[in-house]
Parts: structure tokens; sequence; C-alpha cells
């Protein structure tokens, strides 16, 4: 009976195994995480959008061979995560419909521009960065598929984060104008970096139950001191500023004490009132019509397929 099943969730949870798609879940536990894993998987692929602006105009053969391949990384975590959705009796079609609708959520950070080649830089060291920092304690998720496919997803992003640093080092290293253009970069990605960890503690209504059930290991805060931790001295590395004057170390708690976020902005980029929300949606959305035709195509090879086999 049900309070059993309850009772043997309560217990799998607890002793840190893994809940699988078929064991009985919580109904609100389904649908945190069907939020949660689609939300992910939207970031991912509106996420190749910001950086797919610079496939074309990368300096180099060899800058262009790396940003195609992480831009189809991310192509791939996005479908490493629809498809983890699918386990939860979702269907991808389904998911990419609320996203264009409007009705579910991608990361507030990709609704920034990306006017110079060091934003792809930026991107790589700040945005991976912070999401390696949020993503590596979702490899002990509660739920096996989500924290299974983080793994590989993990080590695909700290091979982006090195080379959005490298990208960085170089410029910061260059001719002044390179070096403007990469602290210019830096000057414009760290705060919206750091709002990707989500509100503070005390005005995020979703953590204590998902902290509950194992889903989230760590606070939204807890995580977004680790990131400010990380990369206070990789930025003395870069030879780069971070642009927070009242960002400095405090020897008692061991960590950097950083200023205050502007929570405005951040809502109203949930809003939809971004600098690019409409482009993004409106570019993933012509994205998703003019590959109808591939849709089609595929559901009318399985219908021949399934008709020969049934003859
Ligand atoms: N943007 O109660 P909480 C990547 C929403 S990395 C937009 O704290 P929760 C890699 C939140 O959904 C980016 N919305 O929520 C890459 C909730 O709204 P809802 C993707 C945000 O879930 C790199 C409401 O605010 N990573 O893509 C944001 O417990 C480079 C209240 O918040 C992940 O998704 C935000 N920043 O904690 C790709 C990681 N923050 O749904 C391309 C997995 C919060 O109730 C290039 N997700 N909200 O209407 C998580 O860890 C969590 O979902 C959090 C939010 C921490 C994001």
């Amino acid at each position: 009976d049900e309070a059993a099943l309850a009772e043997r969730f309560e217990r799998t949870v607890a002793a840190e195994e893994r809940i699988e798609p078929r064991d009985w879940m919580p109904e609100a536990y389904r649908k945190t995480l069907i939020r949660q894993i689609a939300q992910h998987a939207h970031s991912e692929i509106i996420g190749m959008q910001p950086e797919g602006n610079w496939i074309t105009r990368a300096p180099s053969l060899r800058r262009k061979a790396i940003l195609l391949a992480k831009v189809q990384d991310e192509a791939g975590h996005g479908l490493y995560l629809y498809s983890a959705a699918e386990t939860l009796g979702v269907d991808r079609a389904e998911l990419l419909d609320l996203l264009h609708a409007g009705r579910q959520k991608y990361s507030s950070i990709f609704n920034y521009p990306t006017p110079t080649w060091a934003d792809v830089g930026a991107i790589g060291w700040l945005v991976d960065g912070a999401a390696i920092v949020n993503q590596v304690p979702i490899t002990r998720c509660s739920y096996g598929p989500y924290a299974r496919a983080m793994v590989r997803i993990c080590k695909e992003e700290s091979f982006h984060q090195r080379q959005g640093f490298e990208i960085l080092h170089h410029l910061s290293s260059g001719t002044p104008e390179q070096h403007a253009m990469a602290q210019d970069a830096v000057d414009r990605w760290w705060w919206p970096s750091l709002m990707m960890f989500g509100p503070p503690d005390d005005a995020s209504p979703n953590s204590a139950r998902s902290m509950a059930w194992k889903i989230k290991r760590f606070s939204n805060d807890e995580l977004r001191q680790r990131f400010v931790d990380m990369a206070v001295p990789q930025a003395e590395a870069l030879g780069l500023t971070l642009p927070d004057p009242e960002l400095r170390w405090d020897a008692e708690s061991g960590h950097y004490r950083f200023g205050a976020i502007d929570w405005t902005e951040f809502h109203e980029v949930l809003r939809g009132n971004g600098p690019c929300n409409a482009l993004r949606v409106e570019h993933r959305v012509r994205a998703h019509e003019e590959g109808a035709w591939v849709r089609e195509a595929a559901d009318a090879y399985a219908a021949k397929h399934a008709a020969r086999a049934g003859a």
C-alpha cells in the first residue's frame, strides 16, 4: 500500500541510494524533478545561442573548431537531460512546447548578449565555472538518471571552463585593446553569473524540500559562495579584476565577502525583460519550426518500418 511505498522511498533517500524510474515516488518529487531537469535541459539548448553567435567569426580555425565542439556538447547535454526527464513520464515534445510558450524557464544567464569575442571566454570561464559548481553536487542527486547524466556533463563542462579561461588569458596578456576587451566582458558577466545560483536562501521557495529529498545538496547561497571563493584567485591569475568594490578576503570565515546582488535585475530577466529574452525564444521557435520536416521524415520512416515488420 501507499504508506509502505512512501516509507520505502524515504528509506532509500535516507540511505543515499538512488530512486530509479520504476520505483514509486511521491507526485511532488516527480513534479519537482521534471521542473528542474526540464529547466536545465532548456538552458543547455538556449545556451547554445550566445556562443553560437561567434562560430562564424572565431578569430582562427583552431578557435572555431574548439567553439563548434563546445556548442555541440551543449546540444548533447540538452539531449541527455531531456531523456532523463522522459524517464519521469513526460515527452520531450511536450517540454519544448512549454519552453516555446514561455511556460517553463531556462537559466537567466542566457539572456545577455555576446557583442565581442571575449564574451566567449567569459562564458566559458564564469558561466561554465558556475555550472560546474552547481552541477557537481547533482552527481549525488537522489534520482538516478539525473545523477548519472551529470557525471558526463560535468566532465565536459570542465573542459569548457578551461577553454574559456585560456581565451581570456590570451586576451588579457595581449595588446592593451585585447586586455580591455577581456576586462569589459568580465565586467558584464560577473554579476549575472552570481545570479545563476538562484535567489538567496531566504527567498528560495523550492530549496528546503529539494534538499530534504537530496535533489539539491547545498543551498543557493552556499554554492554561490563556493563559486566566488574559486573565481577570485583565478581572476588574479588572469590579471583581470572583478567589478565589485566590496569584494574582500575575510580571514575569520575563510571566505571572500562580496557586495549586494541586484535582485531586481534577476527578477526582470525571469519575467522576460532581460536584454535578449525575446530574441532567444524567437530564435528557438524558428529553429523548431524549420526542423519540422526532419521530425516528419523520421516519423514517416518509423511508420514504414513498423508496417514492414507487421507485414
Ligand atoms: N534562472 O526556489 P529556487 C548550463 C527559478 S548551466 C532562471 O531557488 P530551485 C550549462 C527557479 O526555477 C544553467 N530561473 O529554485 C551551460 C524557481 O522557479 P520555478 C542551467 C531561476 O530549482 C553553460 C524560482 O526561480 N543549470 O546550462 C534561476 O530550487 C554554458 C525560485 O528558485 C541548471 O539548471 C536562474 N538562474 O533552484 C550551457 C542547474 N534561479 O521553477 C551553455 C540545475 C532560480 O519554481 C553554455 N538547477 N530560478 O517557477 C538547479 O540547480 C536549480 O534549479 C537552481 C534553482 C539552483 C537553478
